[in-house]
This record gives structure tokens, C-alpha cells and sequence, in this order.
């Protein structure tokens, strides 16, 4: 078989679900680091392999694979389907969990993994030295956003936005549930590969107490993260909250998203 080499960051959300989804396949693969906070993925060699500037980016065979959920597909036929299920039902839910960690939960994941924990590190660079690379950056919305972010106060708004979309994602998840051992069929699949780095960004930014209303969903989130290819996923920054989240922070974000009335005392009449 030919080599297998990913282009991943080890704080990536999208470089986690195809590093879980090797592990779970046992696929031997080769470890490319594109250090983000050092904007590597715009380093012209990266672009040149990646015109999107994007991990994960998988080189196989002499071609390079640039959407994370194609790629699961791609390792799942290499390695003889063992993470599709067997009826056409089944394998049409699986691609439509993966489609839903693409289009609604990753989006909703980076304006809170951004203002907690990346901006610290963007604030530490020097101003023109910042501006300079996001030109290089060949999405402009990517860089637009970047730019209003880096120049914003913590966005508040955006966080909370997401904070409620977790909890819809969650929703659904508990309904899925309801039906079947794992989230697309009674066997562990690529759609739970997916979710499963939802599961381990949630932990990452101290959110993991979103899961507790919903049973299904925390015992799913349980044995997920039981998984000996979780671990692996995770690699060496396994520390769970980030140490730069505010955890007292994201604890006020929580209530004030899910309208809980964080106020011990009652207000005199
Ligand atoms: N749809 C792509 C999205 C890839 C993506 O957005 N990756 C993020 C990390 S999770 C990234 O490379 N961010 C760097 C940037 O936006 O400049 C996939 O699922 O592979």
C-alpha cells in the first residue's frame, strides 16, 4: 500500500476527525505538523501542496486530498469499508452526520475556539507582521474574518451564537440516539468519528457541560471518549480545558446562552 501522509495540526478540529478516523482503521501514516499559531498553513511550500491554506490535507498515492470528511471516505475504501455501514439508509445518514460536522459544527466552532483561545496568541504578534500574513491568506473570507476579529473586543455575541447552536447539534444528536446505538446505525461509524471531535472541542473549551441535559448524548460522549483512537486523535495536547480558556468565563457564557439565572441571591422587591 501506498504511504500515508497527513498535513494536520494537532489543535485542529478537522485534523482530528481524520487523525480518530486512521487510528480506528489502523492505518500507518506519516505526521506532517502545519503549526497554525505560526500560520504555517500559509508558508508558500504549504500552499503550494494545499492552495486552500487549510488542514487537514492528506498526500496518497500522488495526490493530495484537501476536505477532511472525503478524506475518512477515501481511508474508509482503502481500508476495505469498515466504518460505512451495511444498508443504504444507514450509509445515507452517516454522509449526512459528516456533511452536519462540516457545514454546521465546525462554523459554529471557531468563533468561540478563536476568541478563547486563539486570539491570545494573535494578540502577541506584532500588529503589521499580522496584516502581512493574513494577505497571504488565499480564502478572503478566512482573512477578513481573521482581521475584524484580531481587531475586535472578545465577541461576546458570536460565542453565545454558537454556544446555542452546540445545543441544537446536541438535540439532534439525543433524537439519533433514541434509535440506535451509534449515532447513524447499532455500529460505530464515520458519522461518529465526526462527532466525536465536536465531543473533544467541547472539552477543549471547558464547554463539556452542555451534554449533561441530554443522556443519550453524554453516554455516547462517554464511550466515545473511551476509545483508544480518541487518545490517539488527541496526540501529545491531550490538556483538556486548553490552559489559556477562562473557565469562570465560559461558565457565565453557558448560563447566559442557555438563560439560566446565574444570581444566588434574590434582588430586594
Ligand atoms: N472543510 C475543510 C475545512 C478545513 C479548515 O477550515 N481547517 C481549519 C482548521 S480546523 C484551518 O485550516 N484553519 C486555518 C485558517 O483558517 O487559516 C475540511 O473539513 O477539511
Amino acid at each position: 500500500m501506498s504511504a500515508i501522509e497527513l498535513f494536520h495540526e494537532w489543535g485542529s478540529i478537522q485534523s482530528f476527525k481524520v487523525r480518530m478516523c486512521l487510528a480506528e482503521l489502523g492505518l500507518p501514516w506519516t505526521s506532517h505538523r502545519v503549526d497554525l499559531s505560526r500560520f504555517e498553513n500559509l508558508d508558500a511550500a504549504y500552499l503550494a501542496l494545499n492552495p486552500k491554506g487549510l488542514v487537514p490535507a492528506l498526500r496518497w498515492n500522488g495526490n493530495v486530498f484537501d476536505e477532511s470528511s472525503d478524506i475518512n471516505e477515501l481511508l474508509d475504501d482503502i481500508a476495505s469499508g469498515a466504518l460505512l455501514p451495511a444498508t443504504l439508509e444507514e450509509r445515507a445518514r452517516a454522509r449526512s452526520w459528516t456533511r452536519y460536522e462540516d457545514e454546521v459544527v465546525h462554523p459554529a466552532v471557531r468563533p468561540p475556539t478563536f476568541n478563547l483561545i486563539l486570539k491570545a496568541r494573535v494578540i502577541r504578534l506584532d500588529r503589521g507582521d499580522f496584516v502581512e500574513l493574513m494577505a497571504r491568506h488565499p480564502l478572503p473570507a478566512r482573512r477578513d474574518a481573521y482581521l475584524a476579529a484580531a481587531n475586535a473586543p472578545f465577541d461576546r455575541a458570536a460565542v453565545l451564537a454558537s454556544v446555542r447552536t452546540f445545543r441544537t447539534v446536541l438535540e439532534r444528536m439525543e433524537t439519533a440516539l433514541t434509535s440506535t446505538t451509534w449515532l447513524a446505525s447499532d455500529n460505530f461509524s464515520l458519522a461518529d468519528v465526526a462527532m466525536a471531535a465536536f465531543v473533544d472541542r467541547l472539552d477543549r473549551l471547558a464547554m463539556e457541560g452542555l451534554l449533561t441535559p441530554f443522556p443519550l448524548a453524554a453516554k455516547w460522549a462517554t464511550r466515545i471518549r473511551m476509545r483508544s483512537a480518541f487518545a490517539i486523535a488527541q496526540g501529545p495536547d491531550k490538556t483538556r480545558p486548553d490552559p489559556l480558556v477562562d473557565i469562570g468565563l465560559v461558565a457565565g457564557l453557558l448560563a447566559e446562552a442557555l438563560g439560566h439565572n446565574t444570581t444566588t441571591e434574590m434582588e430586594p422587591l
